[in-house]
């Protein structure tokens, strides 16, 4: 069976928190027969007792964790109680909830049950259909969550997932979770981070799923909701973007030298009267060369190949890759001459910019330079 751990963040929730264990235990993880379900709650001292209510609950309930620490904000309370779900309670999946009730505790056996069902990501969502926003926020409130929603989608690329800030999903730990660096995550003092968060599990998810929630209103205290919040937000967005883009300026930049390489060792080795083919072998194998070391060390850093046995094999899988280009571009170059007339400079460069490109840098990230997973 599953083991399903919710990290439950608390500070001052001394008022929120026993019934939210109650409901948990006695209502909702009652309705989940074919998951092992664990609540952890993550306390930073709270001053108003918060973390007595789970002792004395813990009496009461076997699968009650409490993970108590100084306060340090929302995101490093997460990281914290994830590490302690994957590393101590051996989890196989983790969900984030709060212990205020805008998170619905009724969703829980919806996530479980698509996370069951195969996801390995699941999104409470408030911007699908069934989905909602408390009717009671003031205009501007709901006006700052629609459109920074709308905006992160856009700017991070993810047309088919509707509410990229929700603070209520779960993620499998095997391929997922257990790949993300925590500790080095964005925001952490505060709620931005889970933006990072969300971008890393989505790209490491081979299936993500949304299911709807209604967002609910805080029941006790007064919300902390502030412009600050909004900016970091953006921020994180705006960031994750850059470092996203960045392999694609890398990848154009040493393909680019590559070329410099190409042309410059043609001119040369012609000048010397090398053989015609010879010239042009001898300087395509060196901007092969030239883009593989380049690609390696800085392209795709994170993902170096290393090892002899490993590089040659590596570089003779490149230059496979590099023939293919050379191939297509051969092919489609005459089709094209052949049908459309004698435009040629013109046609290498429509192939070059959306087919061999798109070509090679697909090949590279997932072939060449493949994720270690
Ligand atoms: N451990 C820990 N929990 C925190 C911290 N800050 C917030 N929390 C908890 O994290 C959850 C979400 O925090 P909230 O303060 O409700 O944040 P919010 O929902 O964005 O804003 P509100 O509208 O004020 O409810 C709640 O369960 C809080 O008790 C923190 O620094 N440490
Ligand atoms: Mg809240």
């Amino acid at each position: 069976m599953k083991k399903i751990v919710i990290v439950m963040p608390s500070y001052n929730e001394a008022a929120n928190i026993g019934k939210m264990i109650d409901v948990l235990f006695e209502k909702e993880f009652q309705k989940i027969k074919d998951a092992d379900m664990h609540l952890l709650v993550v306390d930073d001292n709270s001053p108003d007792g918060t973390g007595e209510v789970v002792k004395r609950a813990q009496k009461k309930y076997k699968n009650l964790h409490l993970l108590t620490g100084e306060k340090q904000g929302l995101g490093m309370a997460y990281v914290r109680g994830m590490k302690y779900a994957m590393n101590t309670l051996h989890a196989d999946a983790t969900i984030e909830m709060d212990a205020d009730f805008q998170h619905n505790p009724i969703y829980v056996k919806d996530l479980v049950n698509a996370f069951l069902e195969g996801a390995d990501y699941v999104i409470g969502s408030r911007y699908v259909a069934g989905g909602s926003i408390p009717k009671t926020w003031a205009w501007h409130r709901r006006a700052v969550s629609f459109w920074g929603n709308l905006f992160a989608r856009t700017v991070l690329f993810l047309p088919k997932l509707h509410d990229v800030t929700t603070g209520f999903r779960l993620t499998k730990v095997k391929g997922v979770l257990d790949h993300i660096d925590l500790d080095h995550l964005m925001e952490l003092h505060r709620f931005a981070f889970k933006v990072d968060l969300f971008y890393q599990s989505v790209n490491l998810s081979k299936k993500t799923v949304e299911v709807p929630i209604a967002f609910g209103t805080r029941k006790e205290e007064k919300s902390k909701f502030s412009l600050m919040e909004m900016v970091a937000t953006n921020k994180v967005v705006l960031l994750l973007r850059l470092r996203a883009s960045q392999k694609l300026i890398k990848f154009g930049i040493v393909g680019f030298i590559g070329f410099v390489i190409n042309a410059g060792a043609l001119a040369f080795f012609s000048n010397l009267r090398f053989p015609e083919a010879a010239s042009w072998a001898l300087s395509t194998e060196l901007a092969i060369i030239s883009n593989f070391t380049l690609n390696n060390i800085w392209t795709f850093r994170a993902e170096k190949i290393e090892g002899l046995s490993q590089l040659i094999k590596k570089f003779l899988q490149f230059n496979l890759t590099s023939s293919g280009a050379l191939v297509i571009q051969t092919v489609l170059g005459a089709l094209m001459v052949r049908f459309f007339g004698d435009h040629r400079t013109i046609f290498l460069l429509i192939i070059v910019v959306f087919v061999v490109l798109p070509y090679n840098y697909f090949m590279y990230n997932y072939f060449i330079w493949k994720k270690k997973k």
